[in-house]
């Protein structure tokens, strides 16, 4: 067990915080110094309950046994291992462990350090695949309107995240998106909502103005994360895969929030029944302990590039630590921690209570609308008129202090727990809910 306390470092300047407001954080600072189970250890000394999986990544809690000591093995193995024109085991099995988990047609796997990579390394394969078999005047990219795909430029391009583009330039040329999924009417629903399929159409009318033969792809979070935890309405999925099928557009789902057991499944493409080309993933892939993602590709695509001369390179991509040897280590070692306690078997049978303590919440001040699916969970505050967001982040810094740690985006509370949590932890996470939302101007 890390250090229970540890004075915070005296001198904040240096670090740049990502997402995060760097000048009130450094004024009142939140540290954590240890973590284990479901729960963080701030460094005052505070238990804190962790109720967003880290940054929706800690799919098997903290300080798990097994991960901890496969990453200390392995740095004194093999610690680093060129990954070009060179291999090394573990890369090889834990490629075999992922494709063994995914959904039938997924047979190769190619891997980046973060979401942000994999979203890249999708859109890349996916325009480099049309144009290996003869159609490169497929290039257009389709993505959605709150669509979350990391902070690269193909993936703020295809983005739809308004203050994640604004700032950055003219981004990727060629890019259309589809209008986001969340419509009020929809308001209060358990699951998946019921209005909203037509959404898809738009894809029609988006083919039709550049002509579906000139379209590469379309990628969608199968349930969008980052905005709010906005569910795919019943029939949505299907409706995009059916109007990609037909005009020969790969269709890419960004699961780097839903893969690796969140909804109760591996991945949501099993959880909907809706086979997307390419399944971006990261973050539960090594638990969020170590940096790693990976893009899961099917055979078609994967054999479309291997032709030609074979001492020619097939993919010109690819990063100096794709498949490190520590990052595979620990991704086997999280595999193998879901398998062997039944994570993913676990959130499901969780769902329904999950879902029951979060409804409940239907009647605190502010709340207009509460969402789920899995071990996930949304609840939507009214703003104050002229202040938005104020609200949601007065309700993180109150839940922090009442020792539970949420996330928020805009004026929603997204909730995402390690799927270790236990009932008693629900109640504890919803329970200081009620007492922070009853309290909130
Ligand atoms: N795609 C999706 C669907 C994501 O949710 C990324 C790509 C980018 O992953 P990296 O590893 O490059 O950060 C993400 C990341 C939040 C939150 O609070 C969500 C993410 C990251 C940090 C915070 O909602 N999603």
């Amino acid at each position: 067990m890390a250090l229970d306390r540890k004075p915070a470092p005296n001198d904040l300047s240096a670090f740049w915080m990502p997402f995060t407001a760097n000048r009130q954080f450094k004024k009142a600072p939140r540290m954590f110094v240890s973590a284990d189970g479901m729960f963080y250890k701030t460094d005052d000394g505070r238990d804190v309950l962790d109720g967003t999986a880290g940054l929706w990544c800690c799919n098997a809690g903290h300080n798990r046994p097994k991960i901890v000591e496969a990453i200390r093995q392995q740095a004194g193995e093999l610690d680093y291992a060129p990954a070009f024109q060179m291999g090394h085991p573990k890369a090889f099995e834990l490629a075999s462990a992922v494709r063994d988990m995914a959904p039938e047609p997924f047979e190769h796997v190619f891997f980046t350090n973060s979401g942000s990579e994999s979203v890249e390394t999708a859109l890349k394969i996916a325009l480099a695949y049309h144009r290996a078999r003869g159609e490169g005047q497929r290039t257009r990219l389709i993505g959605r309107e709150r669509g979350y795909h990391g902070v690269n430029f193909g993936g703020i391009s295809v983005g739809g995240i308004v203050n994640n583009r604004k700032f950055f330039g003219s981004l990727l040329t060629g890019v259309d998106h589809l209008p986001a999924t969340h419509l009020p009417e929809n308001a209060m629903t358990r699951g998946q909502p019921e209005h909203g399929a037509w959404l898809a159409e738009e894809l029609e009318a988006i083919c039709t103005l550049h002509g579906p033969e000139n379209i590469a792809a379309v990628i969608v979070e199968p349930m969008a994360g980052s905005t709010g935890v906005l569910l795919p309405p019943k029939g949505y999925l299907e409706k995009l895969r059916e109007i990609c099928t037909k005009h020969g557009i790969l269709l890419i789902f960004d699961e780097v929030i839903t893969g690796f057991g969140r909804l109760g499944s591996s991945f949501a493409a099993e959880h909907f029944g809706v086979m997307p080309d390419l399944i971006t993933t990261a973050k539960g892939l090594t638990n969020g302990v170590i940096p790693m993602g990976a893009v899961l590709a099917t055979a078609e695509i994967h054999d479309a590039f291997m032709t030609g001369p074979e001492h020619m390179i097939e993919l010109f991509h690819g990063y100096t630590y794709s498949g490190n040897p520590i990052a595979s280590a620990a991704g086997l070692a999280t595999l193998q921690t879901y398998r062997e306690e039944g994570l993913f078997e676990r959130a499901a049978e969780l769902a329904p209570y999950w879902e029951d303590g979060l409804h409940a919440l239907a009647d605190c001040p502010h709340v207009i609308d509460i969402r789920n699916m899995g071990l996930i969970g949304a609840i939507e505050l009214e703003p104050i008129a002229g202040a938005p967001t104020k609200r949601a982040f007065q309700a993180f810094l109150n839940a922090y202090d009442k020792g539970c740690l949420i996330r928020t985006t805009g004026d929603i509370i997204a909730l995402s727990p390690p799927l270790i949590i236990e009932k008693s932890h629900i109640d504890q996470l919803f329970g200081t809910l009620r007492d922070v939302l009853t309290a909130l101007d």
